[in-house]
């Protein structure tokens, strides 16, 4: 039976209408033939090129395509308008063989949109009809109808508001399912697998919640377990699960419309949690004219290299400097908070207006100013480090 969230033809409104109203949906056949074989070629050269440090999409010159691919920013304005946004916070999940990445999934029921203006890690408000406007687009490259490892989505909970409940305090639910509103109700009544080929293409809603590495039962493929109950089940008796069709190759990228919502979210990214981060973001080169190229009029965020180049500052500073090594990074960390833009004054990396009136003076001032603004941030959202 086919799932109720699929779209078997490409029309970027029908696209739209499904993922604004259910959160999700999947496309089947979005790549073609030759496009299917150019992702998993192109998943390959960035495993040689950048082995486990995998940067956005957009910084992987065999992958940086898909970011530009027509339909997708077709579909993409028809979910969010004109005023695009792309703000490097994809990944690249892909291992030749069958490892930790496979293995060890992030299965715990999730939401990703974050960032209020009182405090850059809470959740925003919700008022159960605006969808939060960023989505991500997922690209699976294994065949997960009849295996372990597919997507596993609440349809619908990008909207939920007294249902949108966190109060669950175990490794597995960091959102309660079932909802607060139908305590009675199954879990499994709100989730479901997604059963990706490919060549399909899956879209979400970056507040819907969602969790990965879903298993399959043998004997009940169809059903779709809450996380916590797949982990008990693992550990009384493994062999029950249908295997995964082979190790894990996804490519993840999120569109946002410009917007004070989608600026705490990109700030949240970047200025939180930033020491996982910072490997994948100091290799991005999506300062490189020829890759800015490709997105044409999109707004391009790009505070994750920005905060990378002025950790490596910092790092080089006390370590010893390399006077050559620093001064190439101040140039490029100056080229780009030439350009760095935000869409709200909330948790600002440094104020432009003093960045712009030093800089008309002396560039490397600015620049220091620029560094030592980030880095006081970092701290201020990074206590313990
Ligand atoms: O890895 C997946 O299948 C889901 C990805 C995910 O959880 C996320 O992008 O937040």
């Amino acid at each position: 039976m086919t799932w109720s969230h699929t779209i078997e033809t490409f029309v970027p409104a029908t696209i739209a209408e499904m993922c604004k109203r259910d959160g999700v949906c999947l496309i089947k056949g979005f790549f073609d033939a030759e496009e299917v074989q150019r992702i998993q070629d192109g998943l390959i050269e960035t495993e040689q090129q950048f082995g486990a440090l995998k940067p956005d999409p957009l910084s992987c010159p065999a992958l940086n395509w898909l970011v530009a691919h027509p339909r997708i920013r077709e579909t993409a304005e028809a979910l969010l308008g004109q005023g695009l946004v792309y703000y490097t916070n994809g990944s690249i999940n892909y291992e030749p063989e069958i490892g930790p990445l496979t293995q060890s999934p992030y299965t715990a029921l999730h939401t990703d949109a974050a960032g209020r203006p009182d405090v850059l890690g809470g959740y925003p408000d919700r008022d159960g009809e605006t969808p939060f406007p960023a989505y991500r687009f997922a690209i699976y490259m294994q065949d997960y109808t009849n295996g372990s490892g597919g997507v596993r989505v609440a349809p619908g909970s990008h909207l939920w508001t007294t249902d949108f409940d966190t109060s669950a305090a175990d490794e597995f639910s960091a959102v309660r399912i079932p909802p607060a509103s139908k305590p009675d109700a199954k879990a499994e009544e709100f989730i479901h697998i997604i059963a990706t080929q490919p060549g399909d293409l899956v879209i979400w809603n970056i507040a819907l919640v969602h969790g990965a590495g879903a298993k399959r039962l043998q004997n009940d493929p169809s059903r779709c377990l809450h996380p916590r109950e797949e982990a008990a089940l693992t550990q009384d008796n493994p062999s029950q699960f249908l295997p995964p069709p082979g190790p894990r190759n996804a490519i993840f990228f999120d569109y946002g419309a410009i917007s004070e919502a989608v600026d705490l979210y990109i700030k949240f990214c970047t200025q939180t949690q930033v020491s996982r981060r910072l490997a994948p973001y100091a290799v991005a080169c999506s300062d490189d004219p020829s890759v800015q190229n490709l997105l044409g009029e999109t707004c391009l965020r790009q505070d994750g290299l920005l905060v990378s180049l002025c950790v490596q500052i910092e790092d080089l500073k006390t370590s010893g400097v390399d006077a050559d090594a620093l001064k190439s990074v101040y140039e490029r960390l100056h080229k780009i908070a030439k350009q760095h833009q935000e869409f709200s004054t909330h948790h600002s990396l440094f104020d432009p207006a003093k960045f712009h009136a030093l800089d008309a003076a002396n560039w490397k001032q600015a620049t220091g100013y620029v560094q030592q603004m980030v880095i006081h941030r970092l701290k201020m959202n990074q206590p313990d480090t």
